[in-house]
């Protein structure tokens, strides 16, 4: 069979940061390819919706599957499956990854039937069954797939993750992915869930609190297989386990590969693993995402992060020792006030890292959107971007709007101005969390929660 997989469009303005290549989809081609289909991959983020038409002409395929990691993706993804449709009325039409997971139903009744099925959970071994079972009524019995018509039983999680490794071969133009000044760069998943259950965090979900680890030989493997000469590291917490790290750093030191890293993880993590940070320093890695969260023991417990403030504070003196760019993100809560903002920001310009603040944004999938979804001022999902309030906040929402814009832009001046976001990036950007941090330019999504102009 004939399968196009397409990766949508990139977020608001996140291109001036980084472009990472669709490494889910990758791994879904990859599976769908092992089971004999033929596959092509279009990657939105480079190509055109006038590229999908014509590739969706001249492949002629009979299926098409769409990868949905962002909630803000939805509307796009609706709109073309629906275009699709009326176009290519015969093709199968799918969609896949970490938002559609959390959001099947509504995603479903929005596409007005444009949408065959939504496939929950990780893709690699359901993806080849679902084309298996087109036209069989039997498809909304199968693990993850949910229909227009039922749902089947929980998404099946892959046990062995060296299986399927990314088809890195069908992505076009791969000389367009960067992240800051990693240009170009690719992207690589050593393992895959988190064992922690933040409260505002959806990764403990949507692996079923797993945390698996492909092999180091594995890892190294596709390192070697990588052109690039910077790499993204995508587990959710790198290097929980010292004695992986160290294997794959083995691996890489025995087969001479030489890259840049970037990675994130967490701050007691970073502390327990020390040397074999210090390691990865020698090793290349270059930056590294660390999420404080909060400066306020109440704060980190509400998160439930499970790391105390001292912790924190002796992670960043331990990056800096190791002499690591760190890049850190605080939660700014709806219930902040003047005085909370003016905290934060006197903490932040006394450190020198990057820091950056997001919203606290109660995403499907998390125990946030459990507890307080009921509050919410919207159900936008182009809104969900940590960087619009889409709970009531303390402040009126204009003032709000303000001391976020006015403190995150006195933080970034602290390192350069806008101008030399591309130059340094890695600076402004590296962290994926703020990667989508949504310029108050960027023009009106929603009248009232819309950010002010900076003052
Ligand atoms: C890279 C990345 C980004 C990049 C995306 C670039 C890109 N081209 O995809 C950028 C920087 C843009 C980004 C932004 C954000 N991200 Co992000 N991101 C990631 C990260 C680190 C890696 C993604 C990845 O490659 N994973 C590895 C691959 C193998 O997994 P996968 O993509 O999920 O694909 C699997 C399944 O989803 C499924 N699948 C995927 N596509 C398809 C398609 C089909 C057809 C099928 C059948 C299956 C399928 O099968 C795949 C293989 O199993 C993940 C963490 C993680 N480890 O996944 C967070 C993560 C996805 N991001 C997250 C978040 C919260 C965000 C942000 C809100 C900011 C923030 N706080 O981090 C914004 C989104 C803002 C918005 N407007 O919606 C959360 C969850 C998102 C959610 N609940 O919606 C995650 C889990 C990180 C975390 N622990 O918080 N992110
Ligand atoms: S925020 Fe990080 S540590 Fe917490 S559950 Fe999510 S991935 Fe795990």
């Amino acid at each position: 069979m004939r399968v196009l997989l397409v990766h949508p469009s990139p977020l608001m303005y996140s291109e001036l940061y980084l472009r990472l290549e669709p490494l889910g989809l990758e791994r879904v081609a990859a599976a769908i390819r092992a089971a004999g289909h033929e596959v092509r991959l279009l990657d939105l983020q480079i190509f055109s919706h006038t590229d999908y038409w014509r590739e969706l002409e001249t492949f002629a395929p009979q299926a098409v599957g769409f990868s949905v990691n962002y909630l803000a993706n939805v509307p796009e993804v609706v709109d073309l499956a629906k275009e699709t449709k009326a176009k290519r009325r015969e093709a199968f039409v799918f969609v896949g990854g970490h938002s559609a997971s959390f959001v099947a139903a509504e995603f479903l009744e929005h596409a007005e039937g444009a949408i065959d099925c939504i496939v929950r959970g990780e893709g690699e071994v359901i993806a080849p069954r679902v084309l298996e079972a087109i036209g069989d009524p039997k498809l909304d019995t199968l693990p993850g797939v949910v229909t227009p018509t039922g749902a089947g039983p929980s998404p099946t999680l892959l046990d062995n993750l060296d299986l399927h490794l990314p088809a890195r071969d069908l992505g076009r133009k791969r000389h367009k992915y960067f992240i800051g000044v990693l240009d170009p760069c690719a992207s690589v998943e050593f393992t895959r869930g988190c064992p922690w259950d933040c409260s505002f965090c959806s990764a403990w979900t949507f692996y079923g609190r797993s945390y698996r680890k492909g092999t180091p030989e594995a890892a190294g493997e596709d390192l070697a297989r990588i052109r690039e000469p910077n790499v993204f590291i995508v587990d959710d917490v790198a290097f929980i386990h010292a004695e992986h790290g160290d294997a794959i750093a083995n691996e890489i030191e025995r087969r001479r590969i030489r890259k840049q890293y970037y990675l994130e993880t967490r701050c007691d993590v970073l502390i327990k693993n020390r040397e074999l940070f210090a390691r990865w320093k020698r090793l290349g890695l270059f930056y590294m995402f660390l999420g404080i969260e909060a400066l306020d023991e109440d704060a980190l417990k509400a998160h439930r992060k499970r790391v105390t403030l001292n912790e924190n504070l002796r992670a960043l003196e331990i990056a800096r020792s190791l002499g690591l760019t760190v890049a850190i993100n605080i939660i700014a809560d709806p219930s902040w006030d003047e005085a909370r903002f003016a905290a934060v920001r006197d903490w932040a310009l006394t450190v020198p890292e990057v820091v950056h603040l997001t919203v606290a944004t109660p995403y499907p999938g998390t125990e946030l959107w459990l507890t307080e979804s009921r509050q919410l001022t919207s159900r936008d999902y182009r809104l969900f971007d940590v960087q619009h309030a889409v709970l009531p906040t303390k402040l009126p929402l204009k003032r709000f709007y303000e001391l976020l814009v006015n403190t995150q832009s006195v933080l970034n001046r602290k390192h350069l101005g806008w101008g030399a976001l591309k130059l340094y990036g890695g600076q402004l950007g590296l962290q994926h969390r703020a990667a989508v941090r949504r310029p108050p330019q960027a023009g009106p999504l929603r009248d009232e929660a819309t950010p002010p102009a900076p003052g």
